[in-house]
């Protein structure tokens, strides 16, 4: 795999799936009859390139081309058994990493000023991601595999823990796929950082928007002080690894609201609108005072003809806390 096929794999963001070959660039299309589409195996070697720079607003971003850094950085993707290797520019003026949860790497990819595995600004070093699938160690004991919704972020910028990196804005989504796993039609990213929404203003959402039937991956993510409650209107989802039941003798509990601590993270699938329709559904934190302080966003489900009942752009239903 070149290193533009998997850059463009990754900038087409959310309905970008880390498929192997030139498959993943053919246009997004799944037949009902087709049954949904799925991981292949994993073991591919891949490159990309990510910057890190700082915005215009002041904030800070990880982004795939140079002067296109966004907050939350890009969705990354892998299937258990790929490597990965990222080279990273440090475009900004102070020294900044690149550190991964859940995935496998040598201490010289861990990204902290401690074992000087940190950019300098104005430089430039490749980290080596790892994953794995599932198997028995020689002691016949269960590792488990890579797969699971998990995160990067900077940990060098304002402290040796990065808390300066992480609340103006340096974080990312990483998905890894078990082979089998259901892909997606698209990937939404929810990043709760302290009292904000991937970093917008209070009371802005993200919105993300899909049609009744389309089946929507979510990422959520929290970073900052405090632990939030995600819940969703009008969707439910498994709380296992990827969200959904694998057959009615799944035992997972169905929920529709979860617990994400900081640096914690889950993923599931929903089927945008099934048993309700087409509406500007609120996603939100369930934490009382932080919905009121405007941590809400819309998934915005439209029915075929584009349009949504009941919803009126102009109130965004995001709500102002009193
Ligand atoms: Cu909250």
């Amino acid at each position: 795999m070149d290193r533009r096929g998997f850059n463009r794999r990754v900038l087409l963001g959310g309905a970008a799936v880390a498929t192997s070959t030139s498959l993943s660039l053919a246009p997004e299309v799944s037949t009902a009859a087709a049954g949904p589409r799925t991981a292949p195996a994993g073991g591919e070697t891949r490159h990309m390139k990510l910057y890190i720079e700082e915005l215009a607003d002041g904030q800070m971003g990880y982004g795939l081309e140079k002067g296109r850094a966004t907050v939350p950085g890009p969705l990354i993707e892998l299937n258990e058994g790929d490597t990965l290797h990222i080279e990273v520019e440090n475009t900004m003026d102070v020294a900044a990493s690149l550190h991964v949860h859940g995935l496998d790497y040598e201490i010289t990819s861990d990204g902290t000023r401690m074992n000087k595995s940190h950019v300098e600004p104005g430089a430039t070093r490749t980290y080596t991601w790892r994953t794995h699938a599932p198997g028995r160690r020689a002691d016949g004991t269960w590792r488990p595999g890579s797969a699971g919704y998990w995160h990067y972020h900077d940990h060098v910028v304002g402290t040796d823990h990065g808390t300066g990196g992480l609340r103006k804005g340096l974080f990312g989504p990483v998905i890894v796929r078990r082979k089998g796993d259901i892909l997606p039609d698209r990937t939404v990213t929810v990043v709760f950082n302290d009292m904000l929404i991937n970093n917008r203003p209070a009371h802005s959402g993200p919105d993300f928007e899909a049609t009744v039937g389309d089946r929507v991956e979510w990422i959520v993510i929290t970073h900052g002080e405090f632990y939030h409650t995600f819940h969703m209107h009008g969707h439910r989802w498994a709380d296992n690894r990827t969200g959904l039941l694998t057959g009615p003798d799944d035992p997972s509990q169905v929920i529709d609201n979860k617990i994400c601590g900081p640096a914690d993270s889950f993923g599931f699938q929903v089927i945008a609108g099934e048993g309700v329709g087409a509406g500007a559904w609120m996603y939100h934190c369930h934490v009382q005072s932080h919905s009121d302080m405007g941590m809400v966003g819309l998934f915005l489900v439209k029915k075929a003809d584009g349009t949504i009942p009941g919803y009126d752009p102009g109130d965004h239903g995001h709500g102002h806390g009193h």
